[in-house]
């Protein structure tokens, strides 16, 4: 029986469903008592430092915790699971940790790279272990800011060291106590595995295999292949995956049916088992509806994160709504719901705009009112993307707008040398008078983690993505970057990442048509010398 500690925050149904795949039954931790019962423990951290030992004082969960973990008994720790081991965190200055491990977690100095550190990274082994494969190279889901640093204090708990700027600890181990960085449960067959070998270890929690430790080169993060289904009702009231060209999704002649490219579950599934190491679902009508009204959504969520054991983030209609009943809910109620079927991020769009504009308007002050610093501050920056939808506007010379521009080498309509990339809200209905540079840095003050770079100029042209807008926003942020809209061979992800270092690359129209499979897009970088996960 293994025991699961959620304690209320983020997203533990992957976590849940990733067990029960694996043919394990769960229970869960629902009075202090019940930590001291546990055979198995795992205790998935979601979210800040400082909110996980709050919330851990607050159920009366430490001292049957430390009691648990004094007697060596089987524990896996994941991601924050991890952190509160040690004494305590940067993030939450003055709030000390379960203390087991000597020393502090650390912020990732900013030295280029950016944060969070987020996507597929390996892991070099310090000594045998039974948690891990052979395959020194399988590459596992990391998502946060903050990390363990080795020392000499902590050298009889180093498991494995992962490479980002500095090396840190990404696997912690002593007697039958576990703990990981990544995310297991979110790291496809590698994670499951590994997820596999904990719950199936003997009842001591001590391996059966053992596998010799590597020291092997630096580690290196993967570049991340995105597949993304724009989803929507149709005109016959069924939720079905569509695609547009330059945000029209409506089939060019004939009645103009909304284009159907399949069912949104079947297709993440595809894509999953294809080697996508994410996969977003907008919901992109959801500007006009509440999409907690849109129980179909939620309900895709949920299915999809049965069977989808990498990062889902769900975007469309993130924001404040009240409803007919005059009940109001604010954009973390909508985004809580979401977390709670299964997505591990959400996306912003048009609130983001709106957003902006406000704190533009308040002379760049925070005032915790806007969705994004709300959910920040509970599920983590990393939850938080904002998806922008830009268009270029042309203009003959940079000093005709107070906007930021770029030379571009395709000229405008009437061989206009510069433009700048208009913000939209409604999905591309109506332009406003921002920037995607003033919205990329204000979002990242904000507190969001995370850029979808969209181009409705590119969207579904297959003309390659839009270099100048994602090398412009680049260069205005440090959190990672999605580039998205106009892939249509391999060569258009090399281009993408070489010319402007994005973290992923995202794609919709050539993935649905079966045009150019993941595997084409991932062998072909691999070719390049790109670093991917395989
Ligand atoms: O404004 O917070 O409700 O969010 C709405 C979300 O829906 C936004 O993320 C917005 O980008 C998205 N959206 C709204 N309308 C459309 C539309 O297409 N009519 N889809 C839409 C945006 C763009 C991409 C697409 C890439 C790659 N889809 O995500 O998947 O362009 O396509 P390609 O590879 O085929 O070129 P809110």
């Amino acid at each position: 029986m293994i025991s699961l500690l959620d304690y209320g925050a983020g997203n533990v149904r992957s976590l849940r469903n990733a067990i029960q795949t694996l043919g394990f039954e769960l229970t869960e931790i629902e009075r202090p008592e019940d930590i001291l019962k546990a055979e198995r423990l795992i205790f998935p951290g979601v979210g800040a430092f400082g909110a996980v030992m709050e919330r851990l004082h607050h159920l009366g969960y430490v001292e049957p915790l430390q009691e648990y973990l004094a007697a060596d008994r089987p524990f896996l720790g994941i991601c924050v699971g991890l952190q509160t081991l040690f004494e305590g965190s940067e993030e939450s200055p003055g709030i000390p940790g379960l203390g087991l491990i000597p020393g502090q977690i650390r912020r990732f100095a900013k030295s280029g790279l950016s944060v969070p550190h987020m996507g597929w990274n390996s892991v070099r082994l310090r000594r045998p272990s039974s948690l891990f494969a052979r395959y020194a190279g399988e590459k596992f889901y990391f998502v946060h800011s903050y990390h363990a640093v080795p020392s000499a204090d902590n050298a009889d708990w180093q498991l494995a060291l992962t490479d980002y700027g500095d090396p840190f600890l990404s696997a912690v181990q002593r007697g039958a106590l576990n703990a990981v960085q990544f995310h297991p449960e979110k790291s496809g067959s590698a994670g499951l595995a590994l997820l596999r070998r904990f719950l199936a270890a003997d009842e001591v929690g001590r391996p059966s295999i053992v596998v010799p430790p590597t020291f092997n080169e630096p580690t290196r993060l993967a570049k991340r292949i995105v597949a993304c289904l724009d989803v929507r009702t149709n005109d016959q009231g069924d939720l079905v995956v569509t695609k547009g060209d330059q945000y029209d999704v409506r089939e060019k002649s004939g009645a103009r049916d909304v284009r159907n490219l399949g069912q949104p579950v079947d297709l993440a599934a595809r894509y999953y088992d294809e080697g996508a190491d994410e996969i977003s679902f907008l919901n992109i009508t959801a500007f006009r509806d509440f999409p907690l009204a849109d129980q179909p959504m939620l309900e895709v969520l949920r299915r999809a994160s049965e069977r989808v054991f990498v990062p889902l983030t769900i975007g469309g209609g993130i924001r404040a709504f009240t409803d007919a009943e005059g009940r109001h809910y604010s954009a973390l109620d909508v985004a809580h719901e979401y977390f709670r079927s299964g997505a591990d991020k959400v996306s912003i769009g048009s609130e983001a705009v709106l957003a902006v504009e406000d704190y533009l308007a308040r002379g760049g002050i925070k005032d915790g009112s806007t969705a994004i610093e709300q959910i920040a501050a509970v599920y983590g920056n990393q939850a938080v993307v904002i998806s922008i939808d830009p268009r270029r506007v042309y203009v003959e010379t940079p000093e005709s707008t107070h906007h930021a521009v770029v030379e571009t080498s395709l000229p405008g309509p009437k061989g206009e040398r510069y433009c700048w990339f208009q913000c939209t809200i409604k999905g591309g209905r109506e332009g406003r008078d921002l920037d995607v540079v003033e919205l990329a840095r204000a979002c990242e003050d904000l507190g969001a983690g995370e850029i979808l770079l969209n181009s409705i100029d590119r969207d579904g042209t297959g003309a390659g993505f839009d270099l100048e807008l994602i090398a412009q926003v680049r260069a205005a942020v440090s959190i990672p970057i999605i580039a998205s809209s106009g892939a249509g061979c391999v060569e258009h992800f090399a281009e993408v990442f070489a010319a402007t270092g994005v973290e992923a690359a995202l794609a919709a129209g050539i993935f649905h048509r079966r045009e150019v499979p993941i595997q084409a897009v991932k062998s072909y970088l691999r070719e390049q010398g790109i670093e991917i996960r395989s």
